[in-house]
């Protein structure tokens, strides 16, 4: 079975191998997110949580830069408008966004090019992995338009490189380069960037082709953890180790293992 590529007005997905590759296509505004991208985000997830063929999702972008975090452009015009709540707006859009991300039911992916700023590094940060460019770099952007840290990333930073960091980048707006952001953990992997697409791809073919329903526990078991304490985090695996144990894919790793065979994993 295949799927039909979507090409949306600011995003496009295709389906390969069993990812996911959303890309954000705005590159002239270095990926700003605009209403129109936040309605063809909540689409393009839509439409990847119903594809039965996709198990991993890769996040990546077209352009000199990953993305620029929320369209200031269309903030300063809504604020001529006296009834627009800006928490709403990030109620309604980041929020939802990132913890669909978080909510998906496959591993997630950022392969990451150029600058991310603002809203738009904390949606990689969502991710389980990300993949860097030699060009990337990083920047929390909020405290030099004077606003807070905001789509998770007062979450995000400190679960990754601690408070301290967490309120230097924060404080500051600095961008941070590549190389540190692999020394602190905050990627997983930098590679020369004419190979991001290639390698972040190969990385979640690798992932796609795993025991999907398996992995989706994993990820919700490690997030859940981040939050609990060791004896609910103990009670949740038990919970969940009974429902991969029922998994066709974990049938299929014993007997492979038994029969000194590769897998043919099939993600149910
Ligand atoms: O309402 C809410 O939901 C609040 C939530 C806020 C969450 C946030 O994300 S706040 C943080 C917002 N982001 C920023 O503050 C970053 C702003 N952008 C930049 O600092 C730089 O553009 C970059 C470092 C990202 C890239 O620099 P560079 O030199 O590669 O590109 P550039 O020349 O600055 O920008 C190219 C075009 O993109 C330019 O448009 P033009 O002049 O060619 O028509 C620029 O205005 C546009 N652009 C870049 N970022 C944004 C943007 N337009 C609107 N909003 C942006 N965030």
């Amino acid at each position: 079975m295949t799927t039909a590529p979507l090409q949306l007005e600011t995003i496009d997905v295709r389906v390969e191998d069993g990812v996911a590759i959303l890309t954000l296509d705005r590159p002239e505004k270095r990926n700003a997110i605009n209403g129109q991208m936040h309605g063809d985000l909540a689409t393009a997830l839509d439409a990847i949580e119903a594809d039965p063929n996709v198990r991993a999702l890769l996040l990546t972008a077209n352009g000199p830069s990953f993305c620029a975090g929320q369209d200031l452009t269309e903030v300063a015009m809504a604020r001529a408008d006296d009834s627009f709540r800006i928490d709403e707006h990030v109620r309604t859009t980041f929020n939802v966004l990132v913890l669909r991300l978080r909510a998906l039911e496959m591993p997630v992916i950022a392969a990451m090019n150029g600058i991310a700023a603002g809203a738009g590094w904390s949606i990689a940060l969502a991710a389980d992995l990300r993949i860097a460019a030699d060009d990337a770099s990083f920047t929390q952007a909020f405290s030099k338009i004077g606003l807070v840290p905001d789509t998770g990333s007062t979450w995000f930073l400190p679960e990754l490189i601690g408070t301290s960091r967490t309120l230097q980048l924060a404080y500051s707006g600095e961008v941070l380069d590549v190389d540190t952001a692999l020394s602190w953990g905050l990627v997983n992997e930098v590679v020369p960037a004419d190979e991001l697409l290639t390698r972040a791809t190969a990385v979640a073919r690798e992932l796609a082709a795993m025991p999907t329903r398996a992995l989706a526990m994993t990820r919700r078991a490690v997030y859940a953890a981040t939050t609990s304490t060791l004896e609910e985090a103990l009670e949740l695996e038990a919970q969940l180790q009974h429902v991969a144990a029922a998994t066709h894919d974990h049938v299929e790793g014993v007997t492979a293992f038994l029969e000194k065979r590769t897998p043919n994993f099939t993600g149910s």
